[in-house]
Parts: structure tokens; C-alpha cells; sequence
């Protein structure tokens, strides 16, 4: 088999599921990644190569929703070393402005490398002549390079879904080069917004010396790859149709039935992920509730955080630390009944995502640092009316796009709790006219917009091609 449109990522957008009778099936996995390739996919067809989540196993390629699905196979010790290592304690937090610390580990780097060089060879096996081959995100920034390397007929794109950071953080990582130099393999580098394409030419221009010219970079003499930004979005019509359905609707009454039906509901959704500004958020909303300025009889603050990276040290802090905040801030509300946060810790599916957005008054997005977030969009796309409201950082990619939204500052702990009630009290002529400019942006900036315009650009893009 070989494909004219590869994706390299690296996970697969299938989880396996077993039933009661041991039989296995692949179900579409959630994530900021899949949410918005999957349905690109399934519109092109093609192949997608990226490990499938378990450690030891070869698993064979088959057929996913009309594209081929090629699994990548990565040890128990590469699943630590690179994936829990480099990819998920050193770039995750280097490249969110180190709102973490990041670790810098020699043998990781090494794991990091082989397992590019894994992914690299399997998309040469696959790919056909002169294909167009799109790599993705932080954990696979050598494959380009070395895919050119392989198979210089390729059209190989690459984009980033995190920040790309300012050049005195990225200065931090001892392969820094090696890095830049991998992403130049590509004819095309996204980023999510302008400023990681200004902050990655600038730090190709003070440590490889190579010359720039309009965001191009010229490489070599017969390669040269240009850095653009790309703000990804969603597939705003279907997350609208779902939000609109009539199981939606039901299951939107039956959360209101189970919250108590509050007069007002403030939601947040979130990987449990430290870069999401979870600790700075439950404490304003605590203060609030605290001190009286929100009803806990009457307000709810529902807080979804989908369980992610568990075996990651940090990740494991932050759970016990959310846990704690939470616990301490409803056992000491003054009423008996439904506590003033509603806090799961679990995954949903998509539809009871799209209920939650329906019923949220206010929405709670927050991050200290953010590459786009789709939870935002995907809000304003659901939610019906012009009611809500949405409460954005200023640190999310989003926030440049969604210039109507509430922006806070989510280190300025005051400032985030007068914008949380504002967000809440505004006249609702205020309410709508900012909701009507958000979902103008979301609903003209599709994900299909997006991958068109990646993908046309790309076609125009980088190297005199040696077929
Ligand atoms: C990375 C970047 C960038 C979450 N919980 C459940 C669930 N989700 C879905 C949401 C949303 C997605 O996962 C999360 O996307 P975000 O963009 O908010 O964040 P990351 O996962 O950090 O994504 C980010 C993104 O890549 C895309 O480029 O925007 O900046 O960090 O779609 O709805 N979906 C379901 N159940 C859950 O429990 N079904």
C-alpha cells in the first residue's frame, strides 16, 4: 500500500476498546490534534502513521473511516524516555514559556531521535511518489529532515499545535540546532500564530546564519522552506448540528436536572494539564463564592479535566493539588446541598461535551499559555443564542483570533475574578454583541479552511522538486 497524503502524528487518532466479550474495536480517541485532523482525513483519505498507545506490540495497518490507519510501534523504555521524557517534560514545558521546569536528559534525547527515525522510515515506506506528506506537532520535529533525507521527491509540511517559544527560552535546549535544523526539512513550517513563525526565523537567523527573505528560508541550494502562521480551528457546522440535536437537548436537560437547575453555570474543560491555568482559575472561582460575590445557592461552577499524561511526575502534582484546592473550597460553603464546584475528573463523550456548552452561561478558558484552544471555539459554536459568554487568556492563540471574548490576564488573580463577574452581570446587549463578532470568526474560520490553506500553500512552497 502506498498513500498520496500521509499524516505523521505521533498518535494515532483511534484508541483500541474492548466489549464484554473481548472483541476489540478502534474508536476515534478525543485531543486538540484529532479533533481537528480527523475530520481532514476523513474528507481526503489517505494514510495516517503514528503509535497506536501501547507499549511492545506490532500492530498491523488497517482501514479507519476510508483512510488507512499505519501503526508505529514504540517499546516500554521509549515510551518513557521519549514520549514521557523529551516530548512531555522537556519541549511540553520549555515551549510553554517553562510554566513547568523542564528536565534535560541525554539518554532521552537519544530515544528521541531513533523513535523520529522510526516514524521518518515508516512514512518513506508508505508514501508514493512526489506525495504530500504533513507532519505534526512537538514529539516528531526531526522527521522532517529526516524524511527529506529518504525521500527528497516528498512535499513534506510540518505544524506546530503548542507555542513556539521566544529564542531566550528555546537558547535553554542543548539540541537546539539539531531541532531547527529538522523542521527546515520541511517546504512548509506552521505555527499557530504569527509570533512562533517571528520566534522561530529569528532563531534560525542567530544560530544557523542562514539567510531569510519574507519568512523564506533558504537552506541549501535546492531546498528552502518557508514559516507561516496557520490559527487551527474546528468543524464549527458539525459541532453546531450536534449541539443542536435532539439527544443533545435531552442530555442537556438531564445535566441541569442532576446540577439542581442554578440560575447560573460557569463551566471550565480542560486536559488536566498545568499549562491550563486549572489552580489559578478554582482559586479565583473560590475566592468568589468565598466572599460572597457568587451564590453558591444559585451558581454553579462546573469543572470537566480530562485525565492526561498520568505517569508524567508534574502531572500526577497537579492532581492531587486540584483535588485538595477543590475539596477545601466546598467543604467550607455555607450550604448543605450541591457543593458551589461540581469537579469530574474523566472524559466524556463528545455530545455531553457540546450539552455542557449549551447550558454554561460563562465560559472559563484560562491557560498561562495555550497554542490555539479549541475548547474556546468550540464553545462559541455550540452554546445557542447570544447569551454567553466567553472568558479567554490573553495566553491562548486563540485570544488573537477571539478578540471580542472576555480576555483576562491568569496570573492577575483579582483582575480574572471582577472579569468572571462581569462575564456573568454585563447587559445583555454587551453579551451579544461580542458573541455575535466571536461566532462570525468561528464560523468563517473553519478547520477546513485551515487544512485548504495549509495544504495550497504547501503545494506552492519550498523545494525544486528532483523527481
Ligand atoms: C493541543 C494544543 C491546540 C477534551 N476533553 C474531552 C474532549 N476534549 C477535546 C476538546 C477539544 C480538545 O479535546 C482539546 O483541545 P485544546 O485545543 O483545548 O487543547 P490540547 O489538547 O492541549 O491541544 C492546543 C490543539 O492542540 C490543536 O492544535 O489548540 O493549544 O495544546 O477538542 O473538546 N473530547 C471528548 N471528551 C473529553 O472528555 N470527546
Amino acid at each position: 500500500m502506498t498513500a498520496e497524503f500521509v499524516v505523521v502524528a505521533n498518535r494515532l487518532p483511534v484508541d483500541r476498546t474492548t466489549d464484554e466479550d473481548g472483541n476489540e474495536a478502534w474508536r476515534t480517541s478525543p485531543g486538540g490534534l484529532v479533533t481537528a485532523l480527523e475530520p481532514v482525513m476523513r474528507a481526503r483519505g489517505g494514510a495516517w502513521v503514528g503509535w497506536h498507545g501501547a507499549p511492545d506490540e506490532e500492530v498491523a495497518p488497517f482501514v479507519h473511516e476510508g483512510y488507512e490507519v499505519v501503526p508505529v510501534p514504540l517499546s516500554g523504555q521509549e515510551v518513557a524516555e521519549f514520549y514521557e521524557g523529551f516530548s512531555n517534560a522537556t519541549l511540553w514545558p520549555l515551549y510553554h514559556d517553562t510554566v513547568a521546569f523542564p528536565e534535560f536528559h541525554r539518554e532521552w534525547w537519544d530515544a528521541y531521535v531513533q523513535v523520529n527515525l522510526r516514524f521518518a522510515k515508516r512514512a518513506a515506506e508508505i508514501a508514493s511518489r512526489g506525495a504530500t506528506v504533513w507532519v505534526q506537532d512537538y514529539q516528531l520535529q526531526l522527521v522532517p529532515r529526516m524524511l527529506r533525507e529518504l525521500r527528497p521527491d516528498l512535499r513534506i509540511g510540518f505544524f506546530l499545535h503548542i507555542p513556539f517559544p521566544p529564542a531566550e527560552i528555546f537558547a535553554q535546549l542543548p539540541w537546539r540546532r539539531e531541532i531547527l535544523e529538522g523542521l527546515l526539512g520541511a517546504d512548509l513550517v506552521g505555527f499557530q500564530i504569527q509570533g512562533g513563525a517571528t520566534n522561530f526565523l529569528r532563531l534560525v537567523r542567530s544560530l544557523l546564519r542562514l539567510p531569510i527573505e519574507q519568512g523564506v528560508v533558504r537552506v541549501d541550494g535546492s531546498h528552502s522552506s518557508l514559516a507561516r502562521a496557520y490559527p487551527i480551528s474546528i468543524d464549527t457546522a458539525g459541532f453546531q448540528a450536534l449541539a443542536e440535536s435532539p439527544e443533545t437537548l435531552d442530555e442537556a436537560q438531564r445535566l441541569l436536572d442532576d446540577l439542581g437547575h442554578p440560575k447560573h453555570v460557569f463551566l471550565g474543560v480542560d486536559r488536566l494539564d498545568y499549562t491550563k491555568g486549572l489552580r489559578q482559575r478554582i482559586r479565583a472561582m473560590g475566592e468568589l463564592f468565598a466572599e460572597g460575590r457568587l451564590d453558591p445557592t444559585d451558581t454553579v461552577f462546573l469543572q470537566v479535566a480530562t485525565p492526561s499524561r498520568e505517569r508524567v511526575d508534574e502531572y500526577r502534582r497537579l492532581r492531587d493539588d486540584i483535588d485538595l484546592l477543590v475539596g477545601r473550597i466546598n467543604s467550607q460553603s455555607p450550604t448543605a446541598g450541591r457543593p458551589p464546584i461540581v469537579y469530574l475528573h474523566r472524559g466524556f463523550p463528545r455530545q455531553t461535551m457540546a450539552a455542557m456548552y449549551r447550558i454554561a452561561d460563562v465560559m472559563l478558558v484560562t491557560p498561562l499559555r495555550d497554542g490555539m484552544n479549541l475548547v474556546a471555539k468550540e464553545y462559541v459554536a455550540c452554546h445557542p443564542g447570544l447569551q454567553g459568554a466567553l472568558v479567554l487568556s490573553e495566553f491562548a492563540g486563540a485570544a488573537k483570533e477571539l478578540r471580542q471574548a472576555y480576555q483576562v490576564n491568569p496570573y492577575d488573580l483579582n483582575g480574572m475574578k471582577d472579569v468572571f463577574v462581569q462575564a456573568l452581570t454585563d447587559a445583555p446587549r454587551e453579551r451579544a454583541r461580542r458573541m455575535r463578532s466571536l461566532q462570525r470568526q468561528v464560523r468563517t474560520h473553519t478547520i477546513d479552511r485551515w487544512a485548504t490553506t495549509f495544504l495550497e500553500d504547501l503545494s506552492h512552497a519550498g523545494s525544486d522538486r528532483n523527481q
